[in-house]
């Protein structure tokens, strides 16, 4: 039996509210928040930048090859991953440097073991990982054990570093406790907290004193800077997934709200973008992304419709397992 709650809407909510976090950022990526602050005020629409308005970046790429592998092989699968991530990069959408080596490596017939550690020997700290977690959630919902397997075996094919793996199982945690919260309830954000540091590893230190300070900032009214200051804003898992977490449970009534108060944080504006989406998108489900910026999303051959069609592969396939 899945969690009475639990309903098609919230996996799209996920699936979707990367996708929309991710477009919302992506014109934007790397501005300080004076810089939005000065030009836009805050980001409340999607925008054309880089890439034309609507257009997602490599997190929603890769999140798009997470689904297909999970919905090809049923399961986890690392090889198999690995090798849809190649198949699926586009270098346009803008991947981190070391992630974007890692998959020529792979390409090329270096074992993903060999080549996640050739390009930084301690691996990856970046949140590559995390920001493309969200289907794992959405499969391994109800079931923290083999969601924490999965999430850190997809993160290692790319980030070996501790950092980022730690990053990537605590985003699939707060992706899976927003589908199992019932938004039509208000939000117990301390239960959510307590919830997420009993799901992290012991030897997470640096996580646990970063929730900490979600905390404790979830008590005040602090200025950006200060969210900035202690949470951070950058490309590394330890700077942006806990903001991520930080921006959803300070907006629990609205996603529109979560997701432009995370991009106008400025920094690694698209992925802190996609990595709320995916919380609040899994929170609030698909009904509570404004259509004016689904609608803008882009289409074609892997656009808005087949991210909708993966899913529903995913509630599919998750509807499908054992008994929790
Ligand atoms: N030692 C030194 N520098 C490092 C290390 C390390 N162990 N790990 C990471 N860096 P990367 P990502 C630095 O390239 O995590 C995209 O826009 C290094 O400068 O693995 O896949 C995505 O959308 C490295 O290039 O990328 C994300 O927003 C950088 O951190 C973002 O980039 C990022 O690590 C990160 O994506
Ligand atoms: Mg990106």
């Amino acid at each position: 039996m899945l969690p009475g709650v639990l309903t098609l809407d919230k996996i799209s909510g996920a699936i979707l509210g990367a996708f929309t976090g991710d477009a919302l950022g992506m014109p934007v990526e790397g501005w300080s928040f004076q810089e939005i602050s000065e030009r836009y005020g805050e980001i409340t629409e999607v925008l054309p930048g880089r890439l034309k308005a609507g257009s997602y970046t490599d997190d929603t790429e890769m999140m798009i090859g997470i689904a297909e592998s999970l919905l090809e092989c049923g399961t986890f699968n690392d090889r198999h991953m690995a090798l849809t991530f190649c198949r699926n990069y586009n270098p346009g959408r803008g991947y981190g440097p070391g992630t974007a080596r890692v998959l020529h490596l792979i390409e090329s017939g270096t074992p993903w073991e060999q080549a996640v550690k050739k390009v930084f020997p301690d691996g990856s700290y970046g949140n590559g990982a995390a920001m493309r977690i969200a289907p794992v959630a959405c499969l391994y919902v109800g079931r923290p054990d083999e969601l924490r397997k999965c999430a850190a075996g997809s993160a290692r094919l790319t980030h070996a570093h501790p950092q980022a793996v730690e990053g990537a199982v605590l985003q699939a945690s707060a992706v899976a406790l927003a589908l199992t919260a019932d938004s039509q309830y208000p939000l117990d954000q301390k239960g959510f907290l307590r919830s997420l540091k009993n799901s992290l590893s012991p030897g997470a230190g640096e996580y646990r004193e970063k929730l900490d300070c979600v905390e404790k900032l979830l008590e005040i009214e602090p200025t950006v800077e200060k969210i900035i200051r202690e949470l951070g804003n950058g490309v590394k898992a330890i700077q942006s997934v806990c903001t991520s977490i930080y921006s959803f449970l300070a907006n629990p009534g609205s996603f529109e709200k979560a997701v432009i108060k995370a991009v106008s944080l400025g920094g690694d504006t698209d992925t802190i973008g996609s990595m709320t989406g995916a919380i609040s998108g899994a929170y609030h489900g698909r009904q509570g992304i404004p259509e004016r910026w689904l609608e803008k999303l882009e289409e074609g051959q892997k656009g808005r419709g087949y991210v909708e069609e993966l899913a529903a592969g995913l509630w599919f396939l998750l509807s499908e397992q054992p008994e929790l």
